[in-house]
């Protein structure tokens, strides 16, 4: 067995050397084969198909986390999926800003940025938060290149609103680059930075930049990971799936509100724009991904046109 890197898999990576294989048959690793044995339809299913995983600053959480998440990227690329990572990192934005003495004002969920603060969102988003993603699927075995919106025109924007400066929407996304990096089983982490048509830099939100190029792909699943069990019902109670109908209905009664609207709107959007499907994915149950592609039970909101 070769890993993508192409080289013989390591010692990490093969379980016969270890030393559970001395272990005796218990339950847990009958439950393993049967849970492979039984995704067998999903990893069919999925095949050759292409899956965009937005990756929020709030669930990337400790470094085992971004390991477990990291792995199940790789195992995705693995049997087949072309996975492309969009990420976020709100929250060590925040944090650089704080040590640099500077405060964000928010309007809808976005950041107002003026010239200095999208030089820091550009700096944190396409430097560490993007390496650390990029070297967490190459350390599993991987092949991750980082990217932003600026690269090969990806991501062209306009202006959003001019009362907030530099925050883009996305309105050409060019997935030439994304197609070629996918047949060579290489897997883009993408920072959500956008470029203006006179080259100007942009901060887009995350989700948003992570709904256009699902869009621009055609991508057979958006999931989100996101920090909440998905879309509650008038109940409270979480549905497991819902149309764009029901999703439009709920909002306008007022059931889905508040952080969840940016989600709803994005996942609106890209099912317009020729994605098949949009989960909201609770991404702080580990391996939320495999969870959700391989198994009957996502931990999450579906949503279909
Ligand atoms: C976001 C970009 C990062 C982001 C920001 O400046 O925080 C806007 O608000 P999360 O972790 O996914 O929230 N951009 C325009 O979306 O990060």
């Amino acid at each position: 067995m070769k890993s993508a890197r192409g080289d013989r898999i390591t010692d990490k990576a093969a379980p016969e050397d270890q030393p559970m294989r001395k272990l005796s048959m218990n339950r847990d690793w009958i439950a393993t084969a049967k849970t492979l044995n039984e995704a067998l339809p999903y990893l069919q299913r999925y095949e050759g198909a292409t899956v965009v995983v937005k990756f929020g600053g709030n669930a990337m959480g400790d470094d085992e986390a971004m390991e477990s998440f990291a792995r199940d990227i790789v195992l995705m690329r693995h049997v087949g999926v072309n996975p492309v990572v969009v990420h976020g990192g709100g929250p060590m934005i925040n944090d650089m800003l704080a040590k640099l003495g500077v405060e964000s004002e928010w309007v809808n969920g976005k950041r107002v940025t003026d010239a200095a603060t999208v030089e820091v969102v550009e700096m944190v988003l396409s430097g560490p938060v993007n390496a650390r993603i990029v070297a967490a699927i190459n350390a599993e075995g991987g092949r991750a290149v980082g990217l932003s919106g600026k690269d090969a025109n990806l991501m062209v924007c306009e202006p959003t609103d001019p009362k907030l400066g530099f925050v883009g929407t996305p309105i050409e996304v060019d997935p030439f680059v994304l197609k070629r990096l996918s047949e060579s089983e290489t897997i883009p982490v993408i920072a959500p930075i956008g470029v203006g048509r006179d080259g100007e830099t942009f901060n887009v939100n995350g989700d948003t930049a992570a709904g256009a190029i699902a869009a621009a792909l055609k991508a057979d699943r958006l999931l989100l990971l996101t920090d909440v069990a998905g879309v509650k019902n008038a109940e409270g109670q979480f549905v497991t799936e819902l149309s764009a109908m029901q999703v439009r209905e709920m909002t306008s009664e007022g059931i889905i509100s508040g952080g969840m609207i940016p989600k709803t709107e994005t996942a609106l959007s890209a099912l317009e724009g020729g994605v098949r499907a949009v989960v909201i994915l609770d991404g702080r149950v580990p391996n939320a991904c495999l969870l959700e592609l391989y198994t009957e039970q996502g931990p999450g909101s579906i949503i279909r046109l």
